[in-house]
């Protein structure tokens, strides 16, 4: 059973799982509760130690779920509160944690606080919205632009001759949380998961809850952009703070405060930890949008340890989610991806881990009659293939077409081979779970030769193991010579481990994690 300790994400590896893509219980071709349930153990026996669930409320699904009807319920395609606390029990059972998604910004158009707000300027619900009156020509009160589609981020609503904001789509009106209602109620919702036995929260576009009082033109340089990467003020702050009492509860730094920051800009990131009275984590979408390239990470990794270093904060890594193409397809190949997940798995902070990453899988293609997303994102959402069949052991009408080679690239087909990618990351996992150099040791870089990254993690005093690890990755197609010290292999994309790595030359792709 699940002790709280706390801040127990900074020795954690986070595993996303997208419920809709996970693994379908019932059949009706959507993933749901119980499946995610019935495949625990197999993510027990990756070595992860938090699973992070994208949206389960109940939804229109607009957005697929993050547009919310009911905040204190799950969607029926997934289950019932009773398969929720099933889950979170089933969950804890083994150890780990289970964070939940919380959509702060914006709800669905369908939540009864929207129905009641629409239509009359008098009901008390309508300050639960952004509205302002149209501009003198009658259009939008600002240039804001909505995520999605250059298109504005006002809808007019013709009752009331007002425009709603909504960053996202028109479905997710904004909330108003200068509102103390929105404020009460939304934190109302966060303790009512936690009395669920939820372990932490990740918080959607949550450096967009505060909105500027006048709501202004954005300046010419950020005008075609859109509204939702804007950094939005003081309100946000003070909203973060707000939210991080209620998360701490009684039980300060037990349950985890995470923010979907995507943001582009480094301090913006970094302010919304506030003076560590706000998030918890941010996630960093610099690292996300890091290029296959060891002079681009280099610098990455360089200003993320330096930036997080002067406040001592604790960084976290991902390279992909359910909003952009994963690794495997952006980076180019499979064994590019295979080398990432060691560059992933060996950092400072806290890893996450995308469901399907563990296989190396690549974006289903999905024809235009297929697609579903208004983001255009259906290729990284494609159903998880357990079995080694065609549709991965989904029905025939899963509700997305499943990834390429489905029958070579799945959970069946990988886990008794020990070269297959599955392996790869469970080797990884189990190696930074035994060893505390990994998890927080010191990150250092180190010279290297053209197209090579190599760094070191160095513990002074660890409770076990070595104290200085070395990890050297090779970007480039060409061998590197000179690349990596020689010395006892722990983990690497070429060789399992073992005493192998005397050499100090790194095959194409090649990465190596060794005790120099
Ligand atoms: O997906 C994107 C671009 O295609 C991102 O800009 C994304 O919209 C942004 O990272 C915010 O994402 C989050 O909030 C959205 C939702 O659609 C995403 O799935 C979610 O991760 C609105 O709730």
């Amino acid at each position: 059973m699940t002790e709280l300790t706390a801040q127990w994400w900074r020795d954690a590896v986070v595993y996303q799982v997208y419920p809709r893509s996970f693994c379908d219980s019932d059949g009706d071709g959507i993933g749901d509760l119980a499946g995610i349930e019935s495949k625990l153990d197999h993510l027990q026996w990756l070595g992860v130690d938090a699973v992070w669930l994208s949206p389960v409320y109940r939804s229109p699904m607009a957005d697929f779920g993050y547009d919310i009807s009911d905040h204190c319920d799950v969607d029926p395609v997934f289950g019932d509160l009773a398969a929720f606390d099933r889950l979170v029990a089933a969950v804890h059972d083994r150890d780990m944690f289970l964070v939940m998604d919380y959509v702060a910004n914006h709800t669905s158009d369908q939540h009864p606080w929207f129905r009641a707000a629409l239509g009359s300027a008098e009901s008390p619900d309508r300050r639960r919205y952004i509205w302002r009156d149209p501009a003198p020509d009658g259009g939008p009160p600002n240039n804001w632009i909505r995520a999605f589609s250059p298109e504005p981020a006002w809808t007019l609503d013709e009752s009331s001759g007002q425009y709603y904001l909504h960053l996202f789509l028109p479905e997710q009106p904004d909330l108003n949380w200068s509102d103390p209602r929105v404020r009460r109620d939304m934190g109302e919702v966060l303790r009512f998961w936690m009395d669920r036995g939820v372990d932490g929260f990740r918080a959607d576009v949550i450096h967009c809850i505060g909105k500027p009082e006048h709501l202004e033109d954005a300046p010419q340089d950020l005008a075609g952009l859109p509204a939702c990467i804007f950094d939005q003020g003081p309100g946000t702050h003070e909203c973060l703070r707000e939210l991080r009492r209620v998360i701490d509860g009684d039980s300060p730094e037990e349950h985890l405060f995470l923010g979907e920051t995507a943001v582009f800009d480094r301090r913006q990131q970094l302010s919304y930890l506030g003076d560590g009275d706000e998030l918890h984590l941010a996630f960093n979408f610099l690292a996300v949008h890091t290029r296959w390239d060891a002079a681009a990470w280099r610098s990455e990794l360089a200003a993320t340890y330096e930036a997080y270093g002067e406040l001592d904060a604790w960084p976290t890594w991902v390279l992909s989610n359910h909003d952009i193409p994963r690794q495997a397809t952006r980076f180019g190949s499979v064994a590019r991806a295979r080398a990432a997940a060691v560059l992933l798995l060996t950092q400072r902070g806290t890893p996450f881990l995308y469901q399907g990453e563990e296989l190396g899988l690549l974006d289903a293609e999905v024809p235009p009659h297929r697609q579903v997303d208004p983001g255009g994102r259906d290729g990284c959402r494609a159903p998880m293939p357990w079995s080694a069949d065609e549709r991965g052991g989904w029905v025939p009408d899963m509700w997305l077409p499943p990834p390429p080679s489905a029958a070579t690239v799945s959970v069946e087909a990988q886990r008794g081979d020990d070269g297959s990618m599955l392996a790869h990351h469970r080797r990884l996992l189990e190696l930074r779970r035994s060893l505390p150099v990994l998890r927080s040791g010191d990150f250092e870089l180190l010279d290297a030769p053209e197209g090579v990254l190599r760094y070191r993690r160095h513990l002074p005093d660890p409770a076990a193991g070595p104290h200085t690890i070395e990890v050297a990755i090779n970007f480039t197609a060409s061998v590197a010579r000179d690349a990596v010290s020689p010395g006892e292999q722990l983990a690497g994309t070429h060789h399992a481990g073992g005493p192998s790595g005397i050499s100090d030359t790194l095959l194409p792709d090649e990465a190596r994690v060794v005790v120099p």
